[in-house]
């Protein structure tokens, strides 16, 4: 019998709710490494680190910053994860990241997960449990403290029997063109430039020429590292981190791909695109200053909506006339 595929976690919630500290009493890593973030008693970029379950699955956490400046490398950080571990602090309850971030998970399909009530050393867990569970219905909701280290092993069970409801997600882009988004590149010294991802469709080996988009330059795979170890190959799904030769490390920045030449991939100036408009932020932050019904910001965003589904018409509109 084969091993169960290798997962991918992403914690979730708004800051200073306590992910980072969960994700060390689970796996002993503390994933703030830069000296910034310790001065500033904050996450500022992903941190990784690896967990194994305790029927010995094994895991990769990515923990997410929660400050709001830096949701876009919470997205960055999420997408390509198969499950999620969202916290919430007992004192603090549920807060505009923590709707802000349910918000990206669902946009992104994450569907499975477990919360977290942390902090549950400071305050009862239950009014944050109640609105957690009404929140994501679907998940587990779990309390603990990361201090006294009361139901840390109840978070592992829990994230245990979510993760047999998971379907890893990359399995079903495996045939495809292989295709890399970058979350994260920095220098090794000896090895050079180094960027890593959830590798979202397609496998990688160790030779492989790819396409830096949107530069468009040619590089090739020295070594790779799946999940912490050194391989040869890497699937669709797995956490990557590619050793690239021909690339100095200030051409490359997160948010760029790599992808196998036969992709086809190339950057463009138009894109073809449906907006979702969240109603949670802008009903919250109208409400606070205007006293607007959120009934009338349901109406205001649907308008929005239809406006946004006719402008994507005329654009469509306009692009098919442009075909040769
Ligand atoms: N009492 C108590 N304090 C906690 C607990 N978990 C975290 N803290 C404290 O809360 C503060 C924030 O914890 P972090 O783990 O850095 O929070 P975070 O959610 O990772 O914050 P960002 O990454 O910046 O969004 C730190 O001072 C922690 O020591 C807990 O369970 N109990
Ligand atoms: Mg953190």
């Amino acid at each position: 019998m084969t091993a169960p595929a290798a997962l991918v976690l992403g914690t979730a919630g708004h800051i200073d709710h306590g992910k980072t500290a969960l994700v060390r009493a689970l796996t002993g890593v503390d994933t703030d490494r830069l000296p910034e973030e310790h001065a500033r008693g904050m996450s500022i970029e992903l941190g990784f680190a690896p967990l194994v379950l305790p029927g010995g699955r094994h895991v990769s956490v990515v923990d997410v910053p929660g400050h709001e400046r830096f949701v876009r490398t919470m997205v960055a950080g999420a997408t390509g994860i198969d499950f999620h571990l969202m916290v919430i602090a007992a004192d603090d309850g549920v807060m505009p990241q923590t709707l802000e971030h349910a918000e990206v998970l669902a946009a992104l399909g994450i569907e499975q997960g477990v919360v977290a009530i942390t902090k549950c050393d400071r305050a009862s867990p239950q009014p944050a449990a109640a609105d957690a569970a009404a929140l994501l219905p679907g998940a587990e909701v779990v309390a603990c403290s990361a201090r006294t280290g009361e139901g840390i092993a109840a978070v592992a069970a829990a994230l245990e029997r979510a993760a047999e409801r998971v379907t890893p997600r990359g399995e079903g882009r495996r045939e495809r063109a292989s295709v890399l988004h970058i979350d994260r590149a920095f220098t090794i010294h000896g090895a050079g430039t180094v960027v890593t991802g959830t590798l979202w469709s397609g496998s990688l080996a160790v030779g492989d020429t790819l396409a830096l988009l949107p530069a468009q330059r040619p590089v090739r795979v020295r070594s790779l590292q799946v999940h912490d170890q050194p391989a040869e190959r890497a699937h669709a799904g797995q956490r990557v981190a590619v050793n690239l030769a021909g690339i100095p490390r200030r051409d490359v920045a997160r948010g760029d791909a790599l992808a196998d030449l036969a992709a086809g991939l190339a950057p463009t100036q138009v894109v073809d695109a449906a907006l979702q408009i969240l109603i949670f932020p802008v009903r919250e932050a109208v409400a606070a200053i205007s006293g607007v019904a959120a009934a009338d910001m349901v109406e205001l965003a649907l308008q929005a909506e239809s406006l946004a589904a006719r402008k994507l018409a005329a654009i469509r509109g306009a692009m098919d006339g442009l075909d040769p």
